[in-house]
C-alpha cells in the first residue's frame, strides 16, 4: 500500500511513469519479490527488493521510499542537490545496522553524478552528486534513508556555501528550548544580514542553514559558525552552550563543528527526518511549531507545502549579498577548539 499515489513533483516537471507492470517473477526468491524498474524523467532506475519493509512499524517498503523521494525531490534536492553526498545506508531498514558509504558504487548508471573529494589522508573517494529526481531514486533503491551532502558545490569543493548551525539539546532538554534557541539563532543572524532555515535535523534537534557566498575556506566558515556560537550563547546563557567539552554543556550545544571540512549532516527531507508540515512562509514559524509524531512518508509534504517549509526556499535565498557575510564579521583571532570529538 503506497502512502501516497501522486508521483507528480512540480507544475513544469513532466508527470513519473507508472511503474512497469509487476512482474512477480516466483523464481526470484528474494523477500522483497522482483525488481521493479521506474522510469523517472526518461531515465531508468531499477528498484531491487522493492518490497522489503524499511519502515517495520508503519510498513513502509523500498518501493515507498523511492516513491516518497520521488515526491519531495524539488525540496530534497534543494538541500543535496549539486553536491557531494556521503550515502547512509540502512540495508535492514530503519532498526537495522547502517553504514556510511563515502565511495559511490562502481557499478551505476552512467548518468549518476559523481566528483572527486581529497581527504586530509591524501586518500580520495567519489562521492555521488544527485542532480535530479532519478538520482534520488537511485540512492533509495540502495537504502539511502538520510541524504548527508557536503556544505559546498561540485563544482567548487574549497569554498562552503552553506553555513551550518547544529543546535543539539543535551540529554533531558526539551523541544521547546531547542526553538527557543533556534530564536535566538535567527536574532543573531539578523543583525549580521544573514538568513538562516531551520529543518529538523532527524535527531532531538534543529539545524539552521545558512547560504553564504562561496568566497571563505573551511577553516574561515568553521570560525565564523563558533564565534556565532559563542554570540548565542552570550545573548541565552541559560538556554545555549558553545562549550565543547561535553561535562561542561548544559542546554542546548551550538555545534559549530559540523562545519568542519568533511563534515556532513543529515539534508532537508531525509527519508527518516521528521517532515515538518509548514502552514506559513516564514521558516521560522515552523520552527516554531510543536514537533510532529508523524513519520514523514505517511505525510510527503505537497509541493505547495514543500515550498513554504523552510528548508526548500533555500535556493531563492541564496547567493547572500556581499555586504555582510559571516565570516568577515569576526575576527580571525578568534581561538579554535580542536576538532573532532
Ligand atoms: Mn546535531
Amino acid at each position: 500500500m503506497a502512502p501516497f499515489t501522486s508521483f507528480r513533483v512540480t507544475g513544469d516537471r513532466p508527470k513519473y511513469s507508472s511503474p512497469m507492470p509487476r512482474s512477480r517473477s516466483s523464481s526470484s526468491g528474494q523477500p522483497g519479490g522482483a525488481a521493479e524498474r521506474l522510469v523517472v524523467d526518461g531515465r531508468e532506475v531499477a528498484v531491487s527488493n522493492p518490497g522489503k519493509v524499511l519502515f517495520p512499524e508503519a510498513g513502509h517498503t523500498k518501493l515507498d521510499l523511492v516513491r516518497y523521494y520521488l515526491a519531495v525531490a524539488d525540496g530534497a534536492l534543494r538541500g543535496a542537490g549539486g553536491r557531494p553526498n556521503v550515502m547512509v545506508r540502512y540495508p535492514n531498514g530503519i532498526g537495522g545496522e547502517h553504514f556510511f558509504q563515502k565511495r559511490a558504487p562502481a557499478s551505476r548508471p552512467p548518468w549518476v553524478e559523481v566528483v572527486s573529494i581529497k581527504f586530509p589522508s591524501g586518500r580520495s573517494a567519489e562521492e555521488v552528486v544527485p542532480r535530479d529526481a532519478a538520482a534520488l531514486a537511485w540512492l533509495a533503491n540502495l537504502a539511502c534513508l538520510e541524504l548527508h551532502p557536503h556544505p559546498v558545490r561540485a563544482d567548487d569543493l574549497d569554498h562552503p556555501d552553506e553555513l551550518r548551525v547544529d543546535l543539539d539539546p543535551v540529554p533531558g532538554v526539551e523541544w521547546d528550548q531547542v526553538r527557543r534557541v533556534a530564536r535566538v539563532v535567527e536574532e543573531a543572524l539578523g543583525e549580521l544580514g544573514l538568513t538562516g532555515w531551520p529543518k529538523t535535523s532527524g535527531s532531538r534537534g534543529l539545524h539552521v542553514i545558512v547560504r553564504i557566498e562561496r568566497r571563505w575556506s573551511f577553516e574561515q566558515v568553521r570560525r565564523a559558525a563558533l564565534a556565532l556560537a559563542r554570540d548565542v550563547e552570550r545573548r541565552a546563557p541559560e538556554l545555549a552552550t558553545s562549550k565543547w567539552w561535553k561535562e561542561e554543556r548544559h542546554g542546548v550545544f551550538v555545534d559549530y563543528n559540523q562545519n568542519a571540512k568533511d563534515r556532513t549532516v543529515a539534508s532537508a527531507y531525509a527519508g527518516w527526518v521528521t517532515v515538518r508540515e509548514a502552514t506559513s512562509t516564514s521558516p521560522w514559524d515552523a520552527a516554531s511549531e510543536s514537533r510532529s509524531s508523524t513519520p514523514p512518508l505517511t505525510t510527503p509534504p505537497s509541493s505547495s507545502t514543500a515550498r513554504a517549509s523552510s528548508p526548500t526556499s533555500l535556493s531563492s535565498a541564496a547567493p547572500r549579498p556581499a555586504a555582510t557575510s559571516a565570516t568577515d564579521l569576526w575576527p580571525s583571532s578568534v581561538s579554535m577548539p580542536a576538532a573532532g570529538r
